[in-house]
């Protein structure tokens, strides 16, 4: 079964947004588009599709999880125009119009989706161009609570999270286009007192730098 995409992708995220075992594909459009998702008939054929996102988005990339714990897939996205957002999924399989995440003017380029303070909500996280890398806590579908760290040079192509160094704290990884490839090590196990916003040093702290 092939599926004829005709548009500039940069990534492809594939999940169970209708929730029925099938694993579907989203398909953000990066030049100006409609986005879609297509749904998998569970033979591995894709047919119908659902769109998501405006009809001129310049997706770079997407990633799905349940970001306000209702049970449906939500949708967050990095568009290279009007930065981070979030599509909120609905019952009826379809999705909330972008809500924009953060208001940083600089380009998201890479992003990366993980709970780094372990209180069962997902966490976002947005590498730009020549711009530090944002944390957005999520602490609650109304309360994304953006966190700088690290340095803004060169260009953010991605992320990888992980307890590198096995303390029981997540690190990242991040890779870098005119700057180090870098790593940010997480460094205190409380989350009330370092993970504050608009604290920026205390950040610092948090994410030790490798080099
Ligand atoms: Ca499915
Ligand atoms: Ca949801
Ligand atoms: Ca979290
Ligand atoms: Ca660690």
């Amino acid at each position: 079964m092939k599926i004829s995409i005709w548009w500039c992708a940069m990534t492809i995220t594939p999940a169970d947004f209708n929730n029925d075992g099938a694993l579907d594909l989203a398909v953000p459009h990066r030049d100006g588009g409609q986005s879609y998702i297509y749904l998998n008939d569970a033979q591995g054929g894709f047919e119908e599709r659902r769109p998501f996102g405006p009809p001129d988005a310049e997706i770079r990339s997407a990633k799905a999880a349940d970001l306000d714990g209702d049970q449906l897939l939500d949708l967050v996205v990095i568009d290279e125009r009007t930065g981070p957002a979030i599509l909120w999924g609905r019952a009826d399989e379809t999705y909330s119009p972008a809500e924009r995440l953060g208001a940083s003017q600089a380009t998201p380029y890479a992003i990366a989706i993980a709970d780094l303070d372990q209180n069962d909500r997902t966490d976002v996280i947005v590498g730009y161009v020549e711009s530090r890398p944002i944390v957005y806590f999520n602490d609650g579908p109304e309360a994304f609570t953006p966190v700088p760290f690290g340095d803004g040079e060169g260009v953010a192509y991605g992320f990888a999270v992980a307890d590198l160094d096995e303390d029981g704290l997540l690190d990242i990884a991040m890779a870098r286009s005119g700057a180090n490839n870098i790593l940010y090590f997480g460094a205190s196990p409380n989350r009330d007192q370092r993970w504050r916003p608009g604290e920026q040093d205390e950040w610092n702290s948090v994410f030790r730098d490798s080099s």
